[in-house]
């Protein structure tokens, strides 16, 4: 069976981006890969983060995963900082990783606009390299995320061949693999702008644990255009074709078919539908954690996973160490 590895960063509030972009995927595709979902908390620390909120938001990604339909029996739930190798392969990536092709990803260009050298940490610039480290160290086949982080596997990819080609064959060299629809989820204010859980305002992101009634309102609230017809158009009408993807995925229908249903609707009535099918999503995902979180199991599947995930990484990095020539082995 091929291996699916990939984690999300718990910086934030999680957003319905971080469910349509890449929870969903992973739940569509356990049943065919062996797969590794983990919470990337070590990549949280690029920023300063509370450290007590951070506990917080890792307990609760798990939940999340739970309760969104990952699976314990086909999926391995963990937490990147309690398998200690994933640092260790992580150092020997970055030395083996250019400044040039750390300085063109898009992500870091992003996230350090506007900012002093003095105020970007290093591991900012270096975190791709952990995240070839957390997905080379699974033998990954594929790596599902959204659109905006499809430059770090490829760059993975590069390091892995390179690797393979000066130590001899110890990577296998993953695919990216980006959802068909719903790759990118926009902010709801400024549709032009991903969904992100770090957020400011958080007006316009649909967290997955917040009040439903709330999300109803923002969804009332979004930012449309001055036209009044329901179609999808990313140029032209970003804030409606938005809309469109959102309820389209939720409800399991194409983008055409949702275009038909409310092509002839108004805004009013198209967003109700939306804010109904969020506020149902939203309803019924809580009551699904709240259980969840209440019985115990978030600890029972991690530490039965645990062992499962150091026996796979101490493999691999002592192959590693061994093939760049450190240590006495
Ligand atoms: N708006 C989005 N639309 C589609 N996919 C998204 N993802 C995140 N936001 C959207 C996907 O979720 C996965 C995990 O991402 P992450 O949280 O580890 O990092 P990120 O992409 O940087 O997410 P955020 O929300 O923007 O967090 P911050 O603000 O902390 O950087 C990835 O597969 C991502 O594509």
């Amino acid at each position: 069976m091929k291996r699916l590895v990939s984690g999300i960063k718990p910086t934030g509030e999680f957003t319905l981006g971080n469910y349509i972009g890449a929870i969903k995927q992973f739940v569509e595709m356990q049943k065919d890969y062996e797969s590794f979902v983990f919470v990337a908390d070590l990549h949280a620390l690029t920023v300063y983060n509370d450290p007590e909120v951070l506990r917080t938001r890792i307990r609760e990604l798990i939940g999340i995963y739970l309760a969104c339909g990952l699976d314990p029996k086909h999926t391995t739930l963990f937490v990147q900082s309690e398998n200690l190798f994933h640092a260790n392969l992580s150092w020997v990536l970055e030395c083996n990783s250019y400044v040039g092709e750390l300085s063109r990803m898009t992500q870091f260009k992003d996230k350090s606009k506007n900012k002093g050298n003095e105020s970007i940490s290093c591991g900012l610039f270096t975190y791709p390299a952990l995240m070839a480290a957390d997905i080379l160290m699974y033998d990954a086949d594929v790596v599902p995320v959204g659109v905006d982080q499809k430059q770090h596997v490829e760059l993975a990819r590069n390091i892995a061949e390179r690797f393979n080609n000066r130590y001899g064959k110890t990577f296998k060299v993953p695919d990216p693999m980006i959802p068909e629809a719903g790759a990118k989820i926009y902010d709801l204010q400024n549709p032009t702008k991903k969904m992100s859980k770090t957020d400011e305002s958080g007006k316009g992101c649909i967290m997955l644990l917040e009040d439903p009634s709330v999300a109803r309102k923002k969804i009332m609230s979004a930012v449309t255009d001055s036209e009044s017809k329901v179609y999808y158009d990313k140029e032209n009408k970003p804030g409606i074709s938005n809309l469109l993807v959102i309820y389209s995925l939720l409800e399991h229908i194409s983008i055409e078919e949702a275009t038909q249903k409310f092509g002839e609707s108004n805004y009013g009535s198209f967003k109700t539908a939306v804010a109904d099918s969020v506020e149902k999503f939203l309803v019924e995902l809580q009551a699904k954690y709240n259980e969840i979180v209440e019985s115990g199991l978030i600890d029972e599947v991690l530490d039965a996973s645990n062992k499962k995930v150091r026996k796979i990484a101490e493999e691999k990095v002592l192959d590693v160490f061994k093939k760049v020539g450190v240590g006495r082995y």
